[in-house]
């Protein structure tokens, strides 16, 4: 068998496919006219995907067109593009991928002429309980629903955000094109409307003292139906240091990114943040409860260093008060991650802000430190990828939960570090990750709804499951493999003797595997601009 990039190649990049079970290949144009053929040297056992493997590599063919390749025993590939460039392979996702945040609002009803035949009417509008305080009810419309649950939660909320907001500050050029939300044509890019309406509820989240709430869902997990038809009354869980500082690390810096369009909006989210930091400086101790009376998602934690020292370093660049420098040298002192960047550690967005801040906002030796920790992650990866035929930068333990975000996270750690020091390797890595989620993996799978001519389809996403159309909304990003599946379609006895990275079932009851999420397309969003724009 043979696996392969199903969206395709940019005629000017590199070409990689893997091959597993034989070493003999040629390359076909779409009507069946040999290309090219070439042979692996040796196949090497891969531990991620149980397979014998090599990979093959097509550079040299820059022609546009569809191709497809065929092994030794007649087996094909999926049909794939070789097109001009990143920016025209990828245009058509890149799209899709970040439309998925309109399919994702709360509280408005999706309009025919934006949602197509997914439209449906106006969700979650009633107003909310606070659960220490039931007889206090509050109007709490608007944000992203999570993902295949109506949940809406601070943490993973803010996170996406920060994936989204650092993509348009970075690469703004990336952005130009209109998306056909409601809000488009009215002067400001569509990325900043998009996560204007997650900043907005966000903002109803937080208590007159800074003290943010940590999520606000039904006790329960509702069945699958039209969100518009769950009629579950909604909680208010209570305030987490989690929530408050990540509530002041987004708020700062989209105050920062929203200054130039809106000048009242930006000092709004100013002082709201800053609201939230003189919380986090009255309450030292870390602070989170789910209530068990709730049984919907946790976005449990058991440490806040990460997420307090996310809030400092945005605080200070943008009041430039040295109290939060303090913050910033005490949190140094523990041994925390500055480069993840998922729902539960946070340090990669303190690295981002502090790597890509104006010369002179941070000093030099605290700049030194961010930068080292950040490249030796990228050395790290660009080395796991070249150990392994699928240039995977993973580990078999590496497949937990929500195994794609890694694989995104892990492409913007490269991408970034591409733009820091001009490397190509860090680029070329970075485009492998994205050739895995599009299809290359052991399982001929492209983990992007509608792009890849096997891309899954039956995601656990309530509205999907619930709307009797056939075909999933394109651009949503799988959870992925996950090798401590617990679900009835994706679990240890069912995969039994499976490797890590085949333990995924494309089906609806499979959220394990097979959830999306708000915070799996938003790093996709990040890397597909970063390569759309650099070659
Ligand atoms: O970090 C550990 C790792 O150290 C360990 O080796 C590995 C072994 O299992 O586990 C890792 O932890 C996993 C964690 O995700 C990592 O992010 C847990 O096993 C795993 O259970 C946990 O899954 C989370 C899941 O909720 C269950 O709590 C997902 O990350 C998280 O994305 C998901 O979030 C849900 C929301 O609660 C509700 N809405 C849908 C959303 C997506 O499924
Ligand atoms: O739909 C829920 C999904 O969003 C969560 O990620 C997942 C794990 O918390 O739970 C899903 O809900 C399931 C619940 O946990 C168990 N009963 C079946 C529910 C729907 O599949
Ligand atoms: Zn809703």
């Amino acid at each position: 068998m043979i696996y392969v990039n199903q969206i395709g190649y940019a005629g000017n990049g590199t070409k990689h496919a893997t091959i597993c079970g034989s070493k003999g290949y040629k390359l076909f144009r779409d009507d069946a006219q040999a290309v090219c053929e070439g042979a692996a040297d040796t196949l090497v056992r891969d531990e991620n995907s149980g397979e014998d493997a090599a990979y093959i590599d097509f550079t040299g063919i820059t022609a546009p067109g569809r191709y497809y390749l065929q092994d030794e025993s007649g087996n094909r590939s999926v049909h794939f593009t070789i097109a001009k460039d990143n920016r025209e392979l990828y245009a058509p996702v890149f799209r899709d991928a970040l439309r998925m945040f309109y399919f994702q609002r709360c509280g408005m009803e999706l309009e025919e002429k934006y949602a197509g035949k997914y439209k449906h009417p106006a969700c979650h509008c009633t107003k909310a309980f606070y659960l220490d305080d039931p007889e206090r009810r509050v109007e709490l419309s608007g944000g992203w629903h999570d993902a295949g649950d109506y949940g809406r939660y601070v943490t993973a909320g803010a996170v996406a955000l920060g994936h989204l907001l650092y993509a348009f500050e970075l690469m703004p050029e990336a952005f130009t094109e209109e998306l056909n939300i409601p809000e488009s044509g009215n002067g400001i890019p569509d990325i900043l409307n998009e996560c204007r309406y997650e900043l907005d509820w966000i903002l109803k989240m937080q208590d007159p003292d800074g003290g943010v709430h940590h999520k606000a869902t039904s006790m329960n997990f509702v069945g699958f139906v039209m969100p518009e038809d769950d009629d579950l009354d909604i909680a208010i869980t209570p305030v987490s240091s989690l929530a408050v500082a990540d509530f002041a690390a987004i708020m700062a810096m989209a105050s920062r990114v929203y200054a130039k369009y809106d000048a009242a909006y930006a000092e709004k989210l100013k002082a709201a943040a800053i609201r939230s930091g003189e919380w986090l400086t009255a309450h030292p101790e870390f602070l989170f409860r789910n209530p068990e009376e709730v049984h919907t998602g946790t976005y449990e934690d058991r440490c806040d260093a990460d997420e307090r020292l996310w809030a400092a370093v945005e605080l200070y660049r943008l009041t430039k008060d040295e109290k939060y420098l303090s913050v910033l040298h005490s949190i140094l002192e523990i041994k925390i991650s500055l480069t993840a960047l998922g729902w539960g550690d946070v340090g990669g967005f303190a690295g981002l802000c502090v790597l890509t801040a104006e010369d002179g906002c941070f000093a030099g030796n605290i700049k030194d430190r961010f930068f080292y920790r950040w490249m030796d992650e990228a050395d790290r990866l660009v080395k796991v990828a070249a150990s392994n035929p699928f240039e995977l930068a993973f580990h078999p333990s590496d497949f937990i939960w929500g195994s794609n975000m890694v694989v995104l996270t892990n492409a913007m750690v490269l991408t970034v570090a591409h733009l820091l020091s001009g490397k190509p390797e860090y680029l070329q890595t970075a485009a492998y990750q994205l050739d895995y989620i599009f299809g290359r993996n052991a399982i001929d799978t492209s983990y992007v709804t509608g792009h890849g001519e096997k891309a899954f389809r039956d995601p656990h996403n309530r509205p999907t499951i619930a709307d009797g159309i056939d075909d999933p909304i394109p651009g949503y990003v799988s959870g992925g493999p996950n090798r401590g599946a617990c679900d009835t379609k994706a679990n240890p006895e069912l995969f039994k003797g499976f490797a890590p990275m085949k333990c995924y079932a494309d089906h609806n009851l499979s959220y394990s595997t097979n959830e999306i999420t708000i915070y799996w397309n938003s790093p996709l969003v990040f890397v597909l601009a970063y390569v759309m724009q650099k070659r």
